[in-house]
C-alpha cells in the first residue's frame, strides 16, 4: 500500500518536483498551494507518469484559518500522512535592512515560519496518534549563515533550522522522524518572486550550473525511505560550484 505525503508549495519548484517524485515512488500525494489552476495541472502530471493517488489542498499556509479547514476536510482515506514536507516558502526583496520594507519582512515571517508551524500544529497531532511519521522542513544555506541584504530571509531561515532541533526533541518519544533539508541555490521561481519579477535580476544562475527542484526531490526521496531505525537529522546541499551561501566559483 501506498503511503501518503503532504507537501506544501507544489504548484513550482522544489514542493512540484518533490510530488512528481513521491508519486513515483509509492507515495499518494496531497498536494496543496495558493495556485489552484497549478494544482490542476499537476494533478495531470502526476496521473500521466505514476500511478499514485492525488488530492488537492487549496490554501494559504499564512491563514491559520484556512490550513486548519483544508486539513479538516481531508476524506478518511487522506487522513493518514505518513509523511508531511513543509515546503512553502519564499524571500521577498533583497536589502540593507535599514531600507528594508516591512510587507516584505511580514510576508517572509509569517509564510516561512508561522506558515510551516501552522501546518505542522494540523498534522503532527495525527501522526503522534499513530506513532509513526516523518516531518521534512526545507531550510537553506541562509539558515546555517547570513549574507549581505539577506538579513530577514535569513532570520526565517535560521528560525526554521531551530524550530526543528526542537520539532525533533519534543517528537522523538513519539517516534517521528523530524529532518531539516538545506538546499543551496536552486533554479526554481524564488528569484523570480524574491525581485518580484524582475526577470533581469531574477537570472542570478548565470556562470554556474545551479541545483534543480529535482535534485533536492532525490534527496527527500532518500530520506524518507531509509529503513524505520534511520533519521538524517539534517542535510546541506548546495551546486558544486558553491560552498556555502556566500562562496561561489562561475565559469
Ligand atoms: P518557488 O517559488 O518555485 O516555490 C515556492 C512554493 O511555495 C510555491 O509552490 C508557492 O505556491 C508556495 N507558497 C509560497 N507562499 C505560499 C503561501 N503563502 N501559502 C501557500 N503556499 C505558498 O520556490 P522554491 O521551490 O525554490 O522554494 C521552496 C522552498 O525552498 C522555500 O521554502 C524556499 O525558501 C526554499 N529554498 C529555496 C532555495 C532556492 O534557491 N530556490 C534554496 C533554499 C531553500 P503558491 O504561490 O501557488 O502559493
Ligand atoms: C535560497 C538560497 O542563498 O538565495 O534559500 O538564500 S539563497
Amino acid at each position: 500500500m501506498n503511503r501518503i505525503a503532504l507537501i506544501t508549495g507544489a504548484t513550482s519548484g522544489i514542493g512540484r518536483a518533490t510530488a512528481v517524485t513521491m508519486a513515483q515512488n509509492n507515495f499518494d500525494v496531497i498536494i496543496t498551494g495558493r495556485r489552484k489552476e497549478l494544482l490542476e495541472d499537476l494533478e495531470k502530471e502526476i496521473k500521466s507518469k505514476s500511478s499514485g493517488k492525488v488530492h488537492i489542498l487549496h490554501f494559504d499556509v499564512r491563514n491559520k484559518d484556512e490550513v486548519e479547514k483544508a486539513i479538516d476536510s481531508l476524506p478518511q482515506d487522506w487522513q493518514n500522512i505518513d509523511v508531511l514536507v513543509n515546503n512553502a516558502g519564499l524571500a521577498v526583496g533583497l536589502n540593507h535592512i535599514h531600507e528594508g520594507i516591512i510587507d516584505d519582512w511580514e510576508r517572509m515571517i509569517d509564510t516561512n515560519v508561522k506558515g510551516l508551524l501552522y501546518v505542522t500544529r494540523k498534522v503532527a497531532p495525527r501522526m503522534i496518534e499513530k506513532k509513526h511519521g516523518h516531518i521534512i522542513n526545507i531550510g537553506s544555506t541562509a539558515g546555517k549563515e547570513a549574507y549581505e541584504k539577506g538579513n530577514v530571509y535569513c532570520g526565517t531561515k535560521h528560525a526554521v533550522d531551530a524550530i526543528t532541533k526542537g520539532m525533533r526533541i519534543d517528537m522523538l518519544k513519539h517516534k517521528i522522524k523530524v529532518t531539516a533539508i538545506n538546499p543551496g541555490m536552486v533554479e526554481t521561481e524564488f528569484s523570480l518572486v524574491r525581485f518580484k519579477g524582475d526577470k533581469e535580476k531574477a537570472d542570478v544562475y548565470k556562470g554556474f550550473t545551479p541545483l534543480y527542484g529535482k535534485d533536492i526531490a532525490d534527496a527527500i526521496l532518500y530520506v524518507v525511505t531509509r529503513p524505520e531505525h534511520v533519521c538524517i537529522n539534517d542535510m546541506i546541499i548546495t551546486a558544486t560550484a558553491q560552498a556555502n551561501s556566500i562562496y561561489k566559483v562561475t565559469d
